[in-house]
C-alpha cells in the first residue's frame, strides 16, 4: 500500500496493484499551435508546461509496473458519433471535422488527434477514444478497469475543468477512488483549474483528491 499523507483533503491511499494511471487528451490538438484549441482562442502554452511533469509521472508509474490508461478525444471519420449540439455550438474559426492544418479537426486518425510525441502511449497501455467529455461514455473504460480489478485511479490530462473533471465524476459516481495530480492537469483558464481542484475536495474529498507530482514519487519511494 502506499499512503500519500500530503494529498488533500486527507491522506489518499492505493494498492499500486489495483490503480491505474488515467492520462486524459494530451492530444496536440490541444496543446500544439494550430490546433482546435488555439482555433478556439485559447493559450495553449499554458497546457504545454504542464508537459514535463506528466512526462515524469508516467515514466515513474511505468518504472513502477502500474497499468497505464490514455484517452483521446475525437471522433470517428464519418462523424456519426458527433451530436450536432457539439459541433455546432458557438462560433469557433473551425469546427470538429472540418480541415485544419494538422488534419481533420479531433478526427481519429488525424494528426492532431494523437497524443503529443513527449507522452506517446507504449505497447500495452489502453488507448481509449471517447466522443465526449468523460471518458466513461460511450467507451469500454468501465469494462476493462472492472477485467483488470481497479479499483482506484490517479489521473492528469487536460482541460481540468472539461474531460479531466467529467471523467473524475464519472468514476466517482461508479465507485472509484481518484486522485488528480495538481501539477499534471492544466486548463486554458487558471481560475477554473484553481477552483476545480477546491471543487474537487471540497466537503470531505465530494469528487476525490489532489496531490502534486512530488508527493506521490516521496509517498511510493518511502
Ligand atoms: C475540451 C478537453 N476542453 N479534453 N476537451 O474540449 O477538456
Amino acid at each position: 500500500m502506499v499512503r500519500i499523507d500530503a494529498a488533500l483533503p486527507f491522506a489518499f491511499g492505493f494498492d499500486p496493484a489495483a490503480t491505474a494511471l488515467v492520462v486524459i487528451d494530451m492530444q496536440r490538438d490541444f496543446i500544439e499551435p494550430s490546433g482546435f484549441g488555439e482555433t478556439l482562442g485559447n493559450d495553449v502554452s499554458l497546457l504545454q508546461a504542464i508537459v514535463p511533469t506528466t512526462a515524469a509521472m508516467l515514466a515513474f508509474c511505468r518504472a513502477k509496473g502500474m497499468t497505464v490508461i490514455h484517452t483521446r478525444e475525437c471522433h470517428r471519420p464519418d462523424l456519426s458519433d458527433l451530436p450536432s449540439s457539439k459541433r455546432d455550438r458557438g462560433t469557433p474559426r473551425l469546427r470538429i471535422g472540418d480541415h485544419g492544418p494538422m488534419g481533420r479537426i479531433l478526427v481519429a486518425g488525424e494528426e492532431g488527434a494523437e497524443i503529443i510525441p513527449e507522452l506517446a502511449p507504449i505497447t500495452g497501455e489502453l488507448v481509449i477514444d471517447k466522443p465526449g467529455k468523460g471518458a466513461f461514455y460511450a467507451t469500454s473504460l468501465a469494462e476493462y478497469l472492472a477485467e483488470n480489478r481497479i479499483s482506484k485511479l490517479i489521473l492528469a490530462g487536460v482541460t481540468t475543468e472539461v474531460c479531466v473533471q467529467t471523467t473524475m465524476r464519472e468514476a466517482n459516481d461508479r465507485g472509484y477512488d481518484c486522485l488528480l495530480i495538481e501539477d499534471a492537469t492544466e486548463s486554458y483558464f487558471p481560475e477554473f483549474k484553481r477552483v476545480t481542484l477546491e471543487m474537487i475536495r471540497a466537503q470531505g474529498g465530494i469528487v476525490g483528491w489532489t496531490a502534486r507530482f512530488a508527493q506521490l514519487e516521496r509517498a511510493w519511494h518511502d
